[in-house]
């Protein structure tokens, strides 16, 4: 039998989701602006037309998180990030939009009811998205403000069931070398890897990202699902996850294995600490440069400082 099947390009416009990517993809066609070069401009490349999740969003937004600052413009949080498996400097989406994010999926193993391996569709379908206002502060002092969509950390320990030996959630990045040229710098101890407790990983606040500015996540922000956990140094929020273990140990993070000595496990903001290298005391805003002083744990104490009462030997602070 012979099945007529419409090629990607002849998919109507009515058919593809957001606005941005219908005009994008008619200023490629209309001025042939290049992928790459619509990528560059924190623009969404024009196969995002093919996020199979586009429908859900924008997403209802949970105003119980509030911003003391401007939402950071899209066009600057999108050209200037870390991702050191496309590149260490800040300009990379580029780069980054040629990382292939369907298919995907997210293995769950380790001290678990059932090991599982699910799609990333099912899972994100699975899941009750909504959209947050969060702050984000590198430990570099950068910081930004940004509309995360995603669903809560403790929504996939619940779908997982760890064991009652479970102590760390350890989350670990995508793996290869042919699509990151980053990872082919052996000296970097791939893959990105990065953990929190259980008690971390079951607060509110911890959140599983798909999406940002209301649209399926671009790659250069961690697509198709990266973590954010505002009260920590942002290397805690790994991008591109593929592997969520449960185990009983705490496990060694890709920062740990670079540098021990000045990126720990904890990573709680503290503006009283220093970075061994220079101090934490402010924070400078992408989208003006203002320098603000730096929060405890980024502003977020009221949810989060509780977890920490009783740890007064670890170092909670880098
Ligand atoms: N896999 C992976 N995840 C990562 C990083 C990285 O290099 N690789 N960089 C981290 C750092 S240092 C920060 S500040 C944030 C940056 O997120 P953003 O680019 O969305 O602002 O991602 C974090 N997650
Ligand atoms: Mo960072």
């Amino acid at each position: 039998m012979l099945i007529k099947r419409r090629k990607g390009w002849e998919i109507r416009e009515s058919e593809v989701t957001p606005e941005s990517v219908f005009m994008t993809r008619r200023s490629i066609v209309a001025g042939g602006l290049s992928i790459a070069g619509a990528a560059a401009f924190g623009i969404a490349p024009a196969f995002a037309a093919a996020d199979p999740t586009a429908d859900l969003y924008p997403a209802k937004r949970n105003d119980a998180f509030k911003l003391d600052r401007e939402v950071t413009p899209e066009k600057i949080s999108g050209d200037y990030n870390n991702y050191y498996e496309f590149s260490t400097s800040k300009s990379l989406a580029s780069l980054a939009a040629n990382l292939k994010t369907r298919p995907w999926s997210v293995a769950i193993d380790g001290l678990v009811e059932k090991p599982m391996t699910i799609a990333i569709d099912d899972l994100i379908r699975k899941m009750p998205l909504e959209e947050r206002l969060y702050r984000h502060r590198c430990v570099e002092a950068w910081s930004m403000a940004v509309p995360w969509t995603g669903f809560p950390l403790s929504k996939l320990v619940a779908l997982a069931k760890p064991t009652s030996g479970a102590k760390y959630v350890v989350m670990q990045t995508f793996m290869d070398r042919a699509q990151a040229p980053g990872q082919k710098q052996f000296w970097y101890p791939w893959p990105y890897t990065d953990g929190l407790t259980m008690e971390e990983a079951n607060n509110d606040l911890a959140f599983l990202v798909t999406g940002v500015y209301g649209k399926p996540l671009g790659n250069q922000y961690g697509a198709p699902i990266r973590l954010a956990v505002p009260w920590k140094y942002g290397f805690k929020s790994v991008k591109a996850i593929t592997k969520v273990t449960f185990a009983a140990e705490r496990p060694k993070t890709f920062w740990e294995g670079l540098q021990a000595s000045e990126y720990g496990f904890w990573a709680n903001v503290n503006p009283e600490v220093p970075h061994p290298r220079w101090s934490q005391a402010d924070e400078r805003f992408l989208t003006t440069g203002e320098r603000r002083p730096t929060l405890l744990f980024n502003g977020y104490g009221d949810y989060v400082a509780d977890l920490y009462k009783d740890l007064k030997n670890e170092r909670l602070w880098a």
